[in-house]
C-alpha cells in the first residue's frame, strides 16, 4: 500500500448507541481500506467496539444493496432491479393519485426508526413535513423513564457521564454497559480502582455483573420493591441525608407512611433476594459514599418501568447524592430533537399521529380516515424489532404502496413494494449528536456511493424537484446544492447556545467536546414549581399516576405460561444490525436457558426446542447457562438474516406506564412469558 496515495476522513458512527464514537477512514482510490478510533475524541480516545471496526466488512459486503428494486406484490420476493428514474416515477405517481383522491396528504405515512440518529437522516421527516398535513408513525422510545424523572426534579437533566469516576459507589440497575455503552466501562473501572464499590442488579448475570463487587440477582419488575426497601431500611437507621431531605424536597411525610406500613418480608419474598446481599448492600448505602446509579432500559421494558425509576431516584434524593460530584442517575436520554429538521413536523400542525403501540388489530388502518395508502420507512427495522409482529406484519401488509430505505435486504424491506439503497455513513455528510455524553461532531463523506444508492437527502431533494415540477409549489422542502448546504440550513441559535456552533465550518474547527466537571442539580434547586425534589408529584397524580415513588405490581409468569422471557441486546449486534456479521460466535439464535429447565424439559444443549405462548411460537436451539434463574430464558432481539426466528413473534405489544408526557409510552418488552416443549 503506497502510504501517499492514502486520504483520511472523520466519522462518527451513527448508531443508536451512547458512545457515538468518532473514527478515521482511511481511502485508496475511493475505497476503505482501514478503519480506527480517533484519538482526539475527549470520551472514547480512540477506541471502537467489534461492530464499530466491522463497518470495514460491511461497508462492501456482498448482501448490501446496490440497486433500486420493485416488488408488486409485497414479500413474494419477485424483485424487480428498476432504475433511480423509474423508482421516482412510481412514487410521484402515487404521491399524485392520492392528492387527486384525497385533496390531502394525511394518507401518506412515514416512519423513522433508529437505525441512524444522524441529523441528515432526519429529512425524510422534514420532506414529509413540507406537504402539509402527512401521517406520523410513532414507534418506540426511550421515554418512561424520562417522564419518571420529570416527576421528580421537573427537567431531565444529566451530568457528564466521565464523572462517574469520582463517585464511591457505583449501582447498575437493568442496563448491560460492558455490552452496551463501552467506553462508559473504563471511567467504571477508575472509580472501581479508587475504592469505589460496584453494585449490579439485574435478573441475570451479565458481562457488566463480571466486573461488580456485588451482584444482586433480583426477580425482573421488582427494582422499585427492592428500592423502596432500602430507604425505610435507611431511615430506620438514621443513614439518610437529613438537610436534603428537609430541605429540598417535597412529599417526605406522605412518603413515610407509605414506608411505614411495608411489609418487609413480602419484599423480601417478592424480590428473592438473599438477605446477605441485602445487608451488604445496606450496609455500603449507610456509609459516606456518594452513590450514583446508573439506570439501563430493562426497567422500562416493563408495565411499571416508570414508577421503578422513580423509586430509583427517590434512593438517590434520600442520601442526598442528587447535586454531588458523581452521584445521582445516569440515563440514555432520546435523541435531542434540536436541529430545524428535526422539528419540521411541528409545523405540520394537521399531522395525524398514530402510535404503533396502539396497533391492536389489523383493522387499525382501516378504521382510520382516511386510510393509509402509503407508507414511507428509514432507519428502522419494524418487522423484526416492533412487539408483535404478526401485527405489524399485517399492518404493513394492507397499505398498498410501501416503500422502504435501507441498507440491506431486511425482513421489512422484503415486505415493502420499492426498496431503495442508501448510502452510510462513510459516503454522506452528516452530523450526530450523543445521547449521553456532550458531544456534536462533523461527519464527513469519504468515498462516493456504494454503487447506485443514494443519500437520503439526495432522495427526498430529487423527489421535491420531480414533485414540483409536476405541481408548482406542493411541497416546500427546500432544493439545497449539497448536503452541506442542507445541513448549514438545519442550525439555529438553540443549537449555537447548547453546543456552540453555528454552522459546518465551526463543526470543522471544532475539537472534539470537552468532558464537563460538575454535577447537574449542583444547587439543589430544581425544576419543579416549588423547586424542590418531589417525592409526591401532583403532576403523576394528575395523569393518572400515584403520586409517590410506592411500588406497583407488575406481570407474573403464569402456570400456563411459566417462564419469563428477556430479550435483550447483543453485545456483538445493534438491534437488528451486525448478525450477520457473525461477530459473536453463534450464527443463529438461540434460546439460553439453565440446566434444570432443560433436565426437566428433557433436552440437551443444541438441541431444537418449541417456544410458545398464546400469540405466536418459534423453533430454535438450546443454550445452556447455570447463572440463569430458574425461570427466566433469554433470546437476544435482532435479525438473523439466513433464519426465520423472529422473537418478537412472541412479544405482545403492551405499553409501559409512562412516557406519554413526553410523546409516546414505551413498549414493555419484557413482560413476555412463554412455556417451551421438546420437540
Ligand atoms: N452492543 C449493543 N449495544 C447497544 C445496543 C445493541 O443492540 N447492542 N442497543 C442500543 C440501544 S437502542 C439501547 S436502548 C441500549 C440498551 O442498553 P441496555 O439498557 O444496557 O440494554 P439491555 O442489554 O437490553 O440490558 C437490559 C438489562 O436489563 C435487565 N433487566 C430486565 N428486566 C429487568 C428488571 O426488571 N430489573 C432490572 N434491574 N433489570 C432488568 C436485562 O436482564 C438486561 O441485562 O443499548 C444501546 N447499545
Ligand atoms: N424484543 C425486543 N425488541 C426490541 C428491543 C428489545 O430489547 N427487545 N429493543 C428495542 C429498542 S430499545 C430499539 S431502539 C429498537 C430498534 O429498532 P430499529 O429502530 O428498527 O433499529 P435498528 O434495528 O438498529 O435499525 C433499523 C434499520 O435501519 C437501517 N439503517 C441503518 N443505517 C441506515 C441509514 O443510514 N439509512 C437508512 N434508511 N437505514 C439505515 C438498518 O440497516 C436496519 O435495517 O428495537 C426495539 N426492539
Ligand atoms: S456501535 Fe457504539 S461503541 Fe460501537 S463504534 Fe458505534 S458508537 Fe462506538
Ligand atoms: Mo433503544
Amino acid at each position: 500500500m503506497n502510504k501517499l496515495s492514502i486520504k483520511k476522513y472523520t466519522h462518527i458512527c451513527p448508531r443508536n448507541c451512547p458512545s457515538a464514537c468518532s473514527m478515521i477512514s482511511h481511502i485508496e482510490n475511493n475505497r476503505l481500506v482501514h478503519l480506527t478510533g480517533d484519538p482526539r475524541d475527549a470520551y472514547t480516545k480512540g477506541k471502537l467496539c467489534a461492530k464499530g471496526f466491522s463497518f470495514l466488512e460491511k461497508n462492501s459486503h456482498a448482501e448490501r444493496l446496490k440497486f433500486p428494486y420493485y416488488q408488486e406484490v409485497k414479500g413474494t420476493g419477485r424483485l424487480t432491479q428498476i432504475t433511480w428514474e423509474k423508482a421516482f416515477e412510481l412514487i410521484l405517481q402515487k404521491i399524485v393519485e392520492i392528492y387527486a383522491q384525497y385533496n390531502d396528504f394525511l394518507p401518506l405515512a412515514y416512519y423513522k426508526g433508529t437505525g441512524n440518529i444522524g441529523i441528515h437522516h432526519f429529512v425524510s421527516e422534514h420532506f414529509f413535513a413540507s406537504l402539509g398535513s402527512t401521517t406520523k408513525l410513532v414507534g418506540p422510545a426511550e421515554l418512561t423513564k424520562l417522564d419518571a424523572i420529570k416527576y421528580d426534579t421537573g427537567a431531565v437533566k444529566m451530568s457528564d457521564p466521565t464523572i462517574i469516576r469520582e463517585a464511591g459507589m457505583i449501582i447498575i440497575w437493568g442496563a448491560n454497559p460492558a455490552a452496551t455503552n463501552i467506553h462508559l466501562i473504563p471511567f467504571i473501572i477508575e472509580a472501581k480502582a479508587k475504592g469505589a464499590k460496584i453494585i449490579v442488579i439485574d435478573p441475570l448475570y451479565t458481562q457488566t455483573a463480571e466486573l461488580a463487587d456485588l451482584f444482586i440477582q433480583l426477580r425482573p419488575s421488582m427494582d422499585g420493591v427492592l428500592a423502596n426497601l432500602f430507604i425505610k431500611r435507611l431511615l430506620q437507621e438514621n443513614a439518610i441525608d437529613q438537610t436534603f431531605v428537609e430541605q429540598h424536597t417535597i412529599g417526605f411525610e406522605k412518603y413515610w407512611e407509605y414506608l411505614h406500613d411495608l411489609d418487609e418480608e413480602e419484599c423480601l419474598k417478592k424480590c428473592d433476594v438473599p438477605q446477605e446481599a441485602i445487608d451488604l448492600l445496606l450496609n455500603w448505602l449507610k456509609r459516606d459514599y456518594v452513590a450514583s446509579h446508573l439506570i439501563g432500559s430493562g426497567l422500562s421494558k416493563h408495565i411499571n418501568g416508570g414508577q421503578s425509576v422513580r423509586a430509583i431516584h427517590a434512593l438517590a434524593a434520600i442520601r442526598g447524592d442528587i447535586g454531588k460530584l458523581g452521584g445521582g442517575i445516569f440515563f440514555k436520554r432520546k435523541e435531542e430533537r434540536i436541529f430545524n429538521n428535526q422539528n419540521a413536523e411541528k409545523a405540520a400542525l394537521k399531522n395525524r399521529v398514530i402510535h404503533l403501540n396502539e396497533l391492536n388489530s389489523a383493522t387499525h388502518t382501516l378504521q382510520n380516515q382516511p386510510p393509509i395508502e402509503m407508507m414511507w420507512i428509514s432507519c428502522a427495522n419494524p418487522l423484526t424489532q416492533s412487539p408483535n409482529v404478526q401485527t405489524m406484519k399485517q399492518f404493513i401488509d394492507q397499505i398498498p404502496f410501501v416503500v422502504t430505505v435501507d441498507h440491506f435486504l431486511t425482513p421489512t424491506a422484503k415486505m415493502s413494494n420499492l426498496i431503495l439503497p442508501t448510502t452510510t455513513h462513510f459516503e454522506e455528510m452528516d452530523i450526530v449528536i450523543s445521547s449521553w455524553h456532550k458531544k456534536i461532531a462533523l461527519n464527513e463523506q469519504a468515498i462516493p456511493p456504494f454503487y447506485q444508492s443514494k443519500s437520503e437527502w439526495n432522495i427526498m431533494t430529487e423527489l421535491a424537484k420531480r414533485l414540483n415540477d409536476y405541481t408548482e409549489n406542493i411541497c416546500s422542502f427546500p432544493v439545497h446544492a449539497s448536503e452541506e448546504e442542507y445541513l448549514n440550513a438545519q442550525f439555529n441559535e438553540d443549537v449555537d447556545k447548547r453546543y456552540f456552533v453555528k454552522n459546518i465550518s465551526d463543526l470543522r474547527k471544532k475539537t472534539y467536546a470537552p468532558t464537563t466537571y460538575g454535577s447537574v442539580w449542583e444547587k439543589r434547586e430544581f425544576a419543579t414549581e416549588s423547586k424542590r425534589y418531589q417525592f409526591y408529584s401532583r403532576e403523576a397524580q394528575e395523569l393518572g399516576f400515584p403520586p409517590l415513588p410506592i411500588f406497583v405490581d407488575g406481570k407474573l409468569p403464569t402456570d400456563e405460561h411459566p417462564f419469563w422471557l428477556i430479550t435483550p441486546h447483543h453485545p456483538y449486534a445493534f438491534n437488528s444490525q451486525f448478525h450477520f456479521l457473525h461477530l459473536a460466535d453463534e450464527r443463529e439464535a438461540h434460546v439460553v436457558m439453565s440446566p434444570n429447565i432443560a433436565s426437566n424439559l428433557g433436552v440437551f444443549e443444541g438441541e431444537v426446542v418449541k417456544v410458545y405462548n398464546e400469540q405466536g411460537s418459534i423453533e430454535l436451539k438450546v443454550l445452556l447457562n447455570n447463572q440463569i434463574p430458574r425461570d427466566i430464558v433469554v433470546i437476544y432481539n435482532g435479525w438473523y438474516a439466513n433464519s426465520d426466528v423472529n422473537v418478537n413473534k412472541l412479544v405482545p405489544m403492551e405499553q409501559t406506564d409512562m412516557g406519554e408526557n413526553s410523546r409516546t409510552k414505551g413498549y414493555a418488552f419484557f413482560d413476555t412469558f412463554v412455556n417451551i416443549k421438546k420437540l
